[in-house]
């Protein structure tokens, strides 16, 4: 029957029904996130933003204590915000997290090979080990820690580490448009999250023009800009 929905008609494929139980199940809030938008929070909505999913939010005030009370630590025992709690499954660490929710909800976010899942944790594992401390270090000493506590020398080297390591992710996409491949995917959300530390914290990355240009499209995708805009 045209415009009749109904999950119950025969004239469904297998496919459409499932693509009609999730778009049912988007309607329902199971998901519940901790944390803000103004820190690693924001890998997390801006997933869920792409994935268009219903969730629930407590944005924790990390400097208010919070993220220590003993309610939150009984979800997440480190103490730290991103949490995901998704029914009867919690899940902390921002990038596994999304490699989660891909996996789960992902579509065209989503792997569906092996080789696809060893490409997005490739990257984002090297995202976190080679990238996120030194960008740290590299805005604490030159700009977020009060002037007279700031060590020019460790922000000399770790610009120096960020250089030899963007290196590799600029002729990576030398020649392709996404680390995923020729779409956006999981993988570039969770290196692009990281990697928009640059901007905050006014890492030049001006000499890597394939990173650039990679990084401007992820950030400007809507769900990026949505987040960022609840964020500012
Ligand atoms: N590796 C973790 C780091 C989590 C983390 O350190 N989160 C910070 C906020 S960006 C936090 O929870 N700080 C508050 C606290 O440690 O009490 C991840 O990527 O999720």
């Amino acid at each position: 029957m045209p415009g009749c929905a109904s999950l119950g008609t025969t004239s469904q494929s297998p496919a459409q029904t499932v693509r009609l139980a999730a778009q049912i199940h988007r309607g329902t809030p199971m998901i519940h996130v901790y944390g803000k938008t103004t820190n690693r929070t924001f890998r997390t909505y801006w997933m869920l933003e792409e994935l268009g999913l219903a969730y629930e939010s407590s944005p924790l005030d990390t400097q208010a204590g919070e993220t220590r009370t003993e309610e939150f630590l009984r979800i997440n025992p480190n103490g730290h915000v991103p949490t995901l709690v998704d029914g009867d499954t919690v899940v902390w660490e921002s990038m596994a997290i999304n490699l989660y929710l891909a996996r789960k909800y992902g579509g065209e976010l989503a792997t569906t090979t092996p080789e696809d899942d060893a490409t997005a944790l490739q990257w984002s594992f090297w995202a976190i080990t080679e990238v996120e401390g030194r960008l740290l270090e590299y805005g604490m000493n030159t700009q977020f820690l009060p002037e007279a506590e700031r060590d020019p020398k460790l922000a000399d080297e770790a610009r120096e580490q960020l250089q030899s390591a963007l290196g590799v992710l600029d002729a990576q996409l030398a020649n392709q448009s996404y680390l995923a491949g020729e779409h956006f995917g999981v993988v570039d959300l969770n290196v692009a999250a990281v990697l928009s530390w640059t901007r905050l914290t006014g890492f030049d990355t001006s000499a890597f023009a394939s990173l650039d240009r990679w990084l401007g499209t992820c950030l400007e995708r809507p769900a990026a800009q949505k987040v960022s805009a609840q964020a500012s």
